[in-house]
């Protein structure tokens, strides 16, 4: 009797062993694949001073890793203010320079010629609004929409 449940428990055990394996396999040559955050590019402005995002709707995946670039390549500075994309995002990171932010961002300031990435993995789906708040931007028509969807 004690013998059989010794013989059954280890063939449960085998097989728990078994399917581990079988189900960590993928999981460990993943990360080859997802290290790298899919690249979106966006415009604050540009040199003519059109007072716009370039693009003014971003499309984005729940769970996914983003790289956001934001670039301002106008001669003001301008404002990326996404406040509940960002509550309903998970920020990895924000490099600006040689410095790299770590933690909660709610709004990023880019003086003219500056550069910042924004490494972040949006959770919620939705659609969010993006404002530039500096006073007349919003008016001029510096909005735009980050929709997400569901993975
Ligand atoms: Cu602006």
């Amino acid at each position: 009797m004690l013998k059989k449940i010794i013989h059954q428990t280890w063939i449960v055990i085998s097989l728990t062993l078994c399917l581990v394996g079988i189900f960590s396999l993928p999981v460990i040559a993943a990360p080859a694949i997802s290290t790298n955050p899919e690249v979106v590019n966006i415009d604050l402005g540009n040199a003519a001073n059109e007072l716009k995002f370039f693009p003014n709707e971003l499309k984005l995946v729940a769970g996914k890793r983003y790289k956001l670039v934001l670039n301002n390549p106008s001669p003001q500075k301008h404002y990326f203010t996404a406040k509940d994309f960002a509550d309903n995002s998970w920020t990895q990171k924000v490099e600006a320079g040689k410095v790299e932010i770590k933690g909660a961002i709610h709004e990023l300031e880019l003086k003219p010629g500056a550069t910042a990435e924004w490494v972040l993995i949006p959770e919620k789906p939705g659609t969010y609004s993006l404002r530039c708040p500096i006073p007349g931007h919003t008016e001029a028509g510096m909005t735009g929409k980050i929709i997400i969807s569901a993975e």
